[in-house]
């Protein structure tokens, strides 16, 4: 039969994996052959990603990988809109920023103020985040962007160190606020009246496009031979997403689980109306031409944060905060939960103090007030991403390691009014594979692939979520009228 085995190398904000991947006879079998954690770093105020450590076990992966033999290609995703700069010599130049650092506080406020944040949404179909490149690239000290020759996306970074290739990815690409999803290039404009070079950016390639192969020194280190090097959707929620296994036609959304809850739909087209700007609705490039419809949720950022304070067992903090009583929510899209910070507990606890709840006391009581407001906000967003899309919602499919969290989508379940189906866990891992394997070029046979591959666990709705609780939520947000969905 005919067999195929490709390496992924999957960077999430909170871990990272390098996989072996054998696709044979319709079913893709997944082995994780070395894991590491990953966090920022915070130096003198900033806050960085220690991209050379991540390097580092990239490649102790790879030599694990070379004791298998037989792998046709490797491709690397990881988190969006983070960066590192070039100069003429293609030496990294400083260290590459998180997207959380507080170099960026009140920088995008200025850009909306000098570029008009209805331009700049108008061009992009982004939703504005904080952080998205745009931001990040106007928060660079001059004398930095002077040096700099190239910008290259963090997976494109990894890419040109494996093989020497400096291209951009599309779906990366598209996170940054300066792409056009119409025209499929850069939104230069933008970067110009920044007074950024739009010469810093590379040519953007498609998804499963052979870069090169390894280089003579990336061989050398690993012991790998003859391997190409394959972009896949290099946007860790573009292979997520691209991993979902819906059985298309009756409608279905996506919660791509882990550090953030993207929560979205799958659109043949962007959707930039005055309703999605309204509602913060991003447009992002998915994978065979697709626009993903989505929007961010804080996600489980809020309980990895509080978790560093506690260092419990995610397994056991979860099934403890199943076990609790419902109580007090928070809004979790609230701008005081985004930085990194032992002390997210107290935030937690402030937030429930001063809309006048109880205080959640002990890890699993805060952890089941993040887990509900989590739900609530998932359901809400489903709303608002049906009314804005005109696209029905039948199921909704949570992939991710959030996921494995069985309380979490039956609570979703219960707020959506909406079966869940959860798994597969390495959705980012599994669609990263099947499109370097080529499986896109057949049209529908990717998402077979999944299901044919993995199993799938299905959360019935529940009691429906009662009209106390639902305003107890409510009256939390602030959001505009338009985004509360
Ligand atoms: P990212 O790619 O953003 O780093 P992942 O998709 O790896 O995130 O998901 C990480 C999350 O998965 C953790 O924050 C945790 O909440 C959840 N998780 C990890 N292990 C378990 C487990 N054994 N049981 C339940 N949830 C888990
Ligand atoms: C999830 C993710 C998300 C982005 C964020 C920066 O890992 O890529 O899609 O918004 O990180």
């Amino acid at each position: 039969a005919d067999v195929s085995r490709h390496l992924a190398i999957d960077l999430g904000a909170s871990s990272g994996r390098v996989a072996l991947g054998t696709l044979e006879g319709g079913r893709l079998s997944v082995e994780i052959l070395h894991r590491f954690p990953n966090g920022g770093v915070p130096v003198r105020g900033g806050l960085y990603w220690d991209v050379l450590g991540l390097w580092r076990e990239v490649l102790h992966g790879l030599r694990l990988a070379a004791t298998r033999g037989g792998v046709a290609s490797v491709g690397v995703n990881s988190w969006a809109v983070d960066y590192g700069l070039l100069d003429g010599r293609g030496e990294l130049l400083g260290a590459v920023n998180h997207y959380r650092s507080p170099r960026l506080n009140g920088v995008m406020e200025r850009v909306q103020g000098e570029l008009g944040a209805g331009h700049i949404y108008e061009a992009t179909g982004i939703q504005f985040l904080p952080f998205n490149t745009l931001y990040q690239l106007a928060a660079e000290p001059p004398e930095r962007l002077a040096q700099a020759r190239t910008l290259l996306m963090v997976p494109d970074l990894l890419h040109f160190w494996l093989c020497g290739a400096r291209v951009t990815e599309r779906t990366n690409a598209s996170s940054t606020q300066f792409f056009d999803p119409r025209s499929g290039e850069w939104a230069t404009g933008l970067l110009e009246s920044l007074g950024v070079s739009p010469l810093l950016l590379p040519r953007i390639v498609e998804p499963g496009t052979v870069l090169g192969t390894l280089s003579p020194e990336v061989e050398r280190e690993t012991g790998l031979r003859g391997v190409r090097v394959v972009a896949p959707a290099t946007h860790d929620t573009a292979s997520a997403v691209a991993a979902v296994p819906a059985q298309e036609e009756d409608g279905w959304a996506y919660v791509s689980s882990g550090t953030w809850s993207l929560v979205g739909l799958e659109t043949p087209a962007p959707v930039i109306t005055a309703a999605a700007r309204a509602a913060n609705l991003t447009n992002e490039a998915g994978v065979g031409g697709t626009t993903r419809l989505l929007k961010n949720v804080m996600g489980l950022w809020i309980v990895q944060q509080c978790n560093a304070a506690w260092g419990l067992d995610f397994g056991e903090l979860y099934a403890g905060a199943a076990a609790v009583p419902p109580g007090p929510l928070i809004d979790p899209d609230d701008a005081r939960f985004a930085p990194m910070g032992h002390d997210m507990p107290t935030r937690v606890q402030a937030y429930c103090r001063e809309t006048g709840q109880a205080v959640p006391q002990t890890p699993a009581e805060i952890t089941r007030c993040i887990l509900d407001s989590l739900a609530l906000r998932t359901a809400e967003v489903l709303e608002t991403l049906q009314d804005v899309s005109g696209q029905a919602v039948g199921t909704v499919h949570v992939v991710g390691g959030g996921s494995q969290i069985a309380p979490l989508n039956q609570l979703i379940a219960d707020a959506s009014g909406r079966p869940v189906v959860a798994g597969p866990v390495e959705a980012t891992l599994i669609g990263n594979l099947l499109v370097q394997s080529g499986a896109l070029d057949r049209p529908g046979e990717l998402r077979a692939v999944v299901r044919a591959s993995n199993d799938l666990q299905t959360f019935t709705p529940g009691a429906a979520v009662s009209p106390e609780r639902r305003a107890q939520f409510a009256r939390l947000g602030g959001r505009p009228a338009a985004e509360a969905g």
